[in-house]
């Protein structure tokens, strides 16, 4: 924070991740990460975002649901700002104008590409007004897929892969980076309220389920939904662009599966055993 600026640093660089252990894919992430560190600030902030440019190619990023002037917004094909060029960098600087809530960034530049190398992250929009008493566990996922090259269907053993990001037959589907049994788990207690935002800015829908428990759907794309409207369920689709907070109550305890319901989705390359998009709720 220097003069009432809040400043950040985001490195757009290639990043090599270990999505299983010992198994590592090439991509493209921020500041060593795929996906990138989660940005939080507070309504009203002001925020200077240096983006650095250490990719092969040009790249921008779009804060992906904020509402800011169209020079900061991060789509050079349309918007006046051009795209950032290898070893150069760009301030994103704009004032949080939305209310709390859970939203992203990501390239907008040769998406179709970048998108898929992993160029993403979690931003979000703390409640200030929001305490401990409120929510005690809260949780950012971002949900995430790959086409990863130089493996037979069923075959995952360790090395250090490319991906291609203009294959859309994904075998490997991660949440925050990681495939199960790699994932983190997700500790709760009895008696906890527990806030899971989810996010996804690639290239399928994710219906995204939960076992033994009943979630409420609080806010759909950062905006929070009224008392009265919230739908009651166990599984919810986060498409592509969306984000979706859900709250549960920790009544039954046990370790719980928390996955993508796609069945190929929750293995890795084809495996027989429980892989991708999948993780636990453990309560301690
Ligand atoms: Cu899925």
């Amino acid at each position: 924070m220097i003069n009432g600026v809040k400043y950040f640093e985001l490195v757009a660089e290639p990043v090599t991740r270990e999505i299983l252990p010992g198994v590592f894919i090439k991509g493209w992430g921020y500041n060593g990460s795929i996906p990138g560190p989660t940005i939080q600030v507070y309504p009203g902030d002001y925020v200077n975002i240096r983006v650095y440019n250490k990719l092969p190619e040009e790249t921008s990023i779009h804060w992906h649901g904020l509402d800011i002037p169209v020079t900061m917004d991060g789509f050079p094909d349309v918007e006046p700002t051009p795209a950032i060029k290898p070893g150069y960098y760009f301030d994103y600087h704009f004032k949080i104008v939305n209310p709390p809530g859970t939203h992203m960034y990501h390239t907008h530049h040769f998406a179709v590409k970048q998108e898929m190398m992993g160029l993403g992250g979690g931003f979000i929009i703390l409640d200030p007004k929001e305490s401990k008493k409120d929510i005690q566990r809260d949780y950012f996922i971002m949900l995430q897929e790959f086409h990863v090259k130089g493996l037979k269907i069923g075959e995952v053993k360790p090395g250090v892969y490319e991906i291609d990001p203009m294959n859309h037959d994904f075998n490997f589907f991660t949440m925050n980076g990681r495939c199960f049994p790699y994932t983190t788990p997700l500790l709760v207690k009895e008696c906890e309220n527990v806030r899971i935002r989810l996010g996804n800015i690639s290239e399928i829908a994710h219906p995204i389920h939960i076992h033994g428990h009943q979630f409420s759907i609080t806010a759909s794309d950062g905006n929070t939904i009224p008392t009265k409207n919230r739908m009651l369920k166990n599984t919810i689709l986060v498409a592509s662009g969306e984000t979706w907070d859900i709250e549960f109550f920790t009544k039954n305890p046990g370790i719980w599966p928390f996955h993508c319901h796609i069945p190929h989705h929750m293995s890795n390359n084809m495996q027989k055993q429980t892989g991708g998009m999948f993780t636990t709720i453990i309560y301690k």
